[in-house]
This record gives structure tokens, sequence and C-alpha cells, in this order.
């Protein structure tokens, strides 16, 4: 089973990783540089069935990027909380207050000014993915910011149309003069495809991964945005290659770690699109169904802020 491979390496990480201290100060267990391959051949989707995944939050939040914006309000308005609190821990810290997640989104919901000022991620994926900011010369050796960055995405999808062997079909958050402006610095944050036999297949290079929380999303998320692009460029889907830097597993998830090694996978979940949008932009969470998921229950972890 396909899931096996995260299995093994949640075992690997928790019985053999280096255990440190990291920056939340929560602590870690932690290997460098593991890798999976996830088959997405027959709408196979890399979702894990040891525990309940709420993929819907995740696809909601990878149309969130694509739609460019980096406000939690967004995601607020569709019942998604992974993102509050980062947020939040900024204005508690600002403000002095200790505000809780549900009265900060009450805010974020009901006052404008408030959302604009405090729902900031800063300029993380979706700023980065398809407005990337540039700069053009004038005179006198100065440069100004240009009214439209570069759209990776788009660019991504015509150049996967029009010269589908190419070796550079890349997109990136990695923006270094940006990194100190966002909430978090990308985890998930260079993605790179490749077409063969009509395939399309893409890797994720993940530079941080919290493996009892964040992986499930990230595997996913990939897998679905491979999906997206492999019918928007008229290829079948291939493989998801995930490859990561920092794995790791937080010191506070030993339960879910225990409980989710004694259980065994069941089912091989299954990810349908309704219908062909126009562009890779267009597209709504009622376009997408996942069927055959029958997980064990979810398994509930505190995330490391
Ligand atoms: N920080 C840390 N320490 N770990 C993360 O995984 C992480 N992920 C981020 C931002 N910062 C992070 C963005 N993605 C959850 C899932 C993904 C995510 C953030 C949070 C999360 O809390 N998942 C829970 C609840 C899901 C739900 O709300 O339905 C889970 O059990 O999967
Ligand atoms: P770091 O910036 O110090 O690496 O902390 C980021 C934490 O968030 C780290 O535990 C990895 C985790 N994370 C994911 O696993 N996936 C994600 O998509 C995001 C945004 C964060």
């Amino acid at each position: 089973h396909y899931e096996q491979q995260y299995l093994d390496l949640l075992r690997q990480v928790w019985d053999h990783g280096d255990e440190r201290r990291d920056r939340t100060g929560v602590g870690t267990r932690s290997l460098f540089g593991p890798t999976m391959r996830f088959d997405l051949s027959d709408d196979r989707i890399p979702l894990l069935t040891t525990k309940r995944v709420a993929w819907k939050t995740a696809t909601r939040e990878m149309l969130w990027f694509l739609s460019g914006s980096t406000n939690i309000r967004g995601l607020v308005e569709q019942g998604v909380h992974i993102w509050t609190d980062w947020p939040l821990d900024t204005y508690n810290r600002a403000t002095r207050e200790a505000l809780d997640r549900d009265a900060f989104e009450a805010r974020i919901l009901a006052d404008d000014a408030f959302a604009a000022r405090w729902g900031e991620l800063g300029p993380v994926y979706g700023k980065q993915w398809v407005d990337w900011p540039v700069y053009e010369p004038v005179e006198g050796g100065l440069y100004r910011k240009a009214d439209r960055g570069i759209d990776q995405i788009a660019a991504l999808v015509t150049s996967l149309r029009t010269n589908p062997t190419s070796r550079r079909h890349i997109f990136t958050g990695w923006n270094v003069a940006e990194l100190d402006r966002m909430a978090l610095p990308p985890c998930h944050m260079t993605y790179q495809y490749h077409v063969a036999d009509g395939k399309l297949s893409g890797m994720l290079w993940q530079r941080s991964c919290d493996l009892g929380l964040g992986f499930a999303f990230n595997a996913f998320s990939a897998a679905l945005l491979i999906r997206m692009l492999a019918q928007q460029c008229d290829l079948a889907p291939g493989e998801l290659v995930w490859s990561c830097g920092d794995a790791h597993v937080y010191l506070n998830h030993a339960h879910l770690v225990e409980e989710q090694l004694t259980r065994t996978p069941r089912g091989e979940p299954r990810l349908t699109i309704a219908r062909r949008p126009e562009t890779i932009f267009d597209y709504a969470i009622g376009d997408f169904a996942v069927t055959g998921y029958d997980p064990h229950a979810h398994i509930a972890a505190p995330v490391a802020v």
C-alpha cells in the first residue's frame, strides 16, 4: 500500500530521529532527506487512510493559493482554520491581548480594516506563485516595482503545453528577498514537472515537514495540483515524487504516532474532477470529489506555532 512509505518514515523518525530543540520550542525528532513516490494513475490520490484527513480543507487552501490571496479572511469565510494561529500569535504579541481563535476569527470576518491589518500572512505562497514581484530599470540606474509581477503558474501551464520536454517546468515560493516579511517561509517550496509518454509527473521539494500534521495536507495538495495541471494540459497523471529536507515529528505528537502506527491502511481513495474549467484559475471546491475514502478516525494533535 502506498501509505506504507509514510508509516515507515514516521516510525523511522520517531525511533531514530535526531532529537533537538526547534524554533517553536516544542522539540522534534528529525531526519534529513527522505523521498516518497505516489502513483497517480487511475485517479489514485495520496490521502492518508490511517487517520481522517480534511481533504476539502486542503483543496480550499490550494484554490486560495491559486487565487493569489495571502489573507486568512478568504479561508476563514469557508470555515478553514489552518492558517489562523500565525496571525493570531502576531496579534496577541503586538497588542498584549489574549484573544482565542474563535474571537479572533469573528473579528476577521466582521471588520474589513481589522482583517486587512491583522489577517495578512505577508507575501507567502499565493503572492509568489502568481504575482512574484519584479523591478524594472528607470533613468539614473534606479529601479521601480513593475505594475504586474510574474505569474509562475500561468507560465508553467504555457510551458507544459508548448514545450513539454523542457527541464525547466518549475515554480517556487522561495523568494529570498521577501522571506523576512512572511509569517512563515514556504515549507512546500519548489515544484518541478516532467512530461513523458503523455503523462505528467511532479516533484515537490519540501524544506521542512511536520509529519504528524502538515504531511497529510502537503502530499494530497501536491497530487491535486498535478491533477489540475494535467487536466489543463491534456495529459494523464503520472507520479508524485515527494522529497524533503528536514522531516520531523514533534515531541507532543507521541499519541498520534503510537496510535497511527497500530492502524492498517485501508482502501485506495480516488479523486475525480467533475468538469474541465476554462483555466487553472477557475476551479471551484464543488468540482472535486473523493471516492473510496473510508479512513480510520481523525487523531487530533496540537500544531506548533
Ligand atoms: N506549523 C506546523 N508546526 N506544522 C504544520 O503542519 C503547519 N502547517 C501549516 C502552517 N504551519 C504549520 C499550514 N498547513 C493543519 C494542517 C495544515 C496546515 C496547518 C494546520 C492542522 O491543524 N490540521 C489539523 C486540523 C485540520 C482541520 O482544521 O480540519 C489536522 O488534524 O489535520
Ligand atoms: P519552520 O519554518 O521552522 O521549518 O517551521 C515550519 C513548521 O511547519 C515545520 O514543522 C513544518 C511545518 N509545515 C509543514 O509541514 N507543512 C506546511 O505546509 C507548512 C506551511 C508548514
